[in-house]
C-alpha cells in the first residue's frame, strides 16, 4: 500500500503557483514567507510527484511588465517545464488584486475597466494556449457588491454573459483548443459575489452564446462556505457534463475562506468526493487550490502541498476498499442504493400505463412502504469505519 501513496504523474495532481507561493499576507498581518520563484516551484512540484502547474497571469509576469520582461519570465518558466516534464493544464486571470478591479472587472460599472479586463484576459489566453492549457478558469472574485443599491445584478449578469461570449468568440477565432471553467464562490473578497454556487453557474451557462465551451471549476471550500453539500454539487456538475476542472481544498463550515489543505476539514465529505470522482471516471487534473497556513515557514508550505496529494491517494485507497468490501456490497443492496438506477417506468411502459396501473396507487400499501427498513445507518457506519481504518 505504501508505494501507492507516492504521487506520480499518472495521478494528475496539479497546483497553482499562487498556492505554495502564498506569502501569508492577510487582512491582519504582513507576509510571513518570502516570494517563491516560479521556476523553483515547478522543480519542487515535479520532485513531489505533481504532473501540472497552473497560474494567474500576474503570478508569472508582474502586472504592468513590458514585453521584454514578459518574454524573459515566460522563457524561464517554459525552460523549467521542459526540464521537469510538468504540464500547464489550466491558466486563469488575476482580475482581483490591482485597485483597478476594486468595483468589479467584467461587471464593473465603469465600462473602461470592463474593456481592460477583457484585454488582460485575452492576453493571458494567448499565453495559456501557447503553453498547452486546455482549460481557462474564470473566478470573478470582485464581480459582486456590498450594496444592493450600487450594483444592478441583472445588468451585471448581462455584462458577465457579454464577457464570456466575447472570450469564447476570441478562442474560436484564434482556433485554440480551450474551454472555460467558471468558479463559483458565495462571498469574499466581495460581500456577495455573482454566481455564488455551482447551481447558479450551471443556470448561467444555459444563457450563453457558446454553452458547450463553458463548464465549471467547483471548489470544495467555496461550496462549503455556502453551506452546501460539496459531493452533491460536484455530482450535479458531472451529471450536466460540466465538470471541466476541480479545485480541491478544505474548509470548516461557514467561515472566512480558509483554503486549508485537501482533507484537513470535512474528511468524510472529502472521502465521498474522491469516491465520486474516481467512480465517475473523472479524468481531469486533481488540482489543489489551497493556502499553506500563514504560521508555516517555506518548508512547512511544502509539507502542506505534499500532504494534499498524499491525502487524496489515501482516500482513493479507502474508497476502493470500501467499494470492494463484501459487507459494503451487501449493505448497499440492503439499502437499495443500486435500485435507484432502474427507471421508474418499466421498459416500453408509457405515462398512460402508469396512470392506469392500480398497483402504483389504488392498491399500493403506503403504510407498509412507510414502515420498511432503509438500512442507511449500517452502510454509513461502514464508510466511517473504512475511513477510520478499523474496517
Ligand atoms: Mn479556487
Amino acid at each position: 500500500m505504501a508505494s501507492d501513496l507516492t504521487p506520480t504523474k499518472a495521478d494528475r495532481f496539479s497546483f497553482g503557483l499562487w498556492t505554495v507561493g502564498w506569502q501569508g499576507r492577510d487582512p491582519f498581518g504582513e507576509v510571513t514567507r518570502p516570494a517563491l520563484d516560479p521556476v523553483e516551484t515547478v522543480h519542487r512540484l515535479a520532485e513531489l510527484g505533481a504532473y501540472g502547474v497552473t497560474f494567474h497571469d500576474d503570478d508569472l509576469i508582474p502586472f504592468g511588465a513590458d514585453n521584454t520582461e514578459r518574454e524573459r519570465c515566460v522563457k524561464r518558466f517554459r525552460a523549467a517545464l521542459d526540464d521537469t516534464g510538468l504540464v500547464v493544464p489550466m491558466a486563469t486571470t488575476n482580475l482581483f488584486f490591482h485597485p483597478v478591479f476594486k468595483e468589479g472587472a467584467f461587471t464593473a460599472n465603469d465600462r473602461s475597466v470592463r474593456r481592460f479586463a477583457l484585454r488582460k484576459t485575452m492576453r493571458n489566453i494567448d499565453l495559456a494556449a501557447e503553453l498547452g492549457a486546455r482549460t481557462y478558469v474564470a473566478w470573478g472574485g470582485r464581480e459582486g457588491a456590498e450594496s444592493d443599491a450600487a450594483k444592478d445584478p441583472r445588468a451585471a449578469l448581462d455584462r458577465l454573459k457579454e464577457a464570456v461570449d466575447l472570450l469564447c468568440q476570441y478562442v474560436r477565432e484564434r482556433g485554440y483548443d480551450l474551454r472555460f471553467a467558471l468558479e463559483p464562490k458565495p462571498n469574499e473578497p466581495r460581500g456577495d459575489i455573482l454566481l455564488p454556487t455551482i447551481g447558479h453557474a450551471l443556470a448561467f451557462i444555459n444563457q450563453l452564446e457558446y454553452p458547450d465551451m463553458v463548464g465549471l471549476n467547483p471548489e470544495v471550500g467555496h461550496e462549503t462556505m455556502a453551506g452546501l453539500n460539496v459531493v452533491h454539487g460536484y455530482a450535479q456538475a458531472l451529471w450536466a457534463g460540466k465538470l471541466f476542472h476541480i479545485d480541491l481544498n478544505g474548509q470548516h463550515g461557514l467561515k472566512y475562506d480558509q483554503d486549508l489543505r485537501f482533507g484537513a476539514a470535512d474528511v468524510k465529505s472529502a472521502f465521498f468526493l474522491v469516491d465520486l470522482l474516481e467512480g465517475a471516471g473523472y479524468d481531469g487534473p486533481r488540482h489543489f487550490d489551497f493556502k499553506p497556513p500563514r504560521a508555516e515557514n517555506v518548508d512547512g508550505a511544502w509539507v502542506s502541498a505534499a500532504a494534499c496529494m498524499r491525502t487524496y491517494l489515501i482516500l482513493r485507497e479507502k474508497a476502493r476498499a470500501f467499494r470492494q468490501d463484501p459487507r459494503v456490497i451487501d449493505a448497499l443492496e440492503a439499502a437499495g442504493v443500486g435500485a435507484l438506477s432502474t427507471p421508474t417506468l418499466a421498459p416500453g411502459e408509457t405515462l398512460a400505463d402508469l396512470v392506469a396501473d392500480p398497483t402504483a396507487y389504488e392498491t399500493f400499501d403506503a403504510d407498509a412502504a412507510g414502515a420498511r427498513a432503509v438500512n442507511i445507518e449500517h452502510l454509513d457506519q461502514l464508510a466511517l469505519e473504512h475511513l477510520l481504518g478499523v474496517a
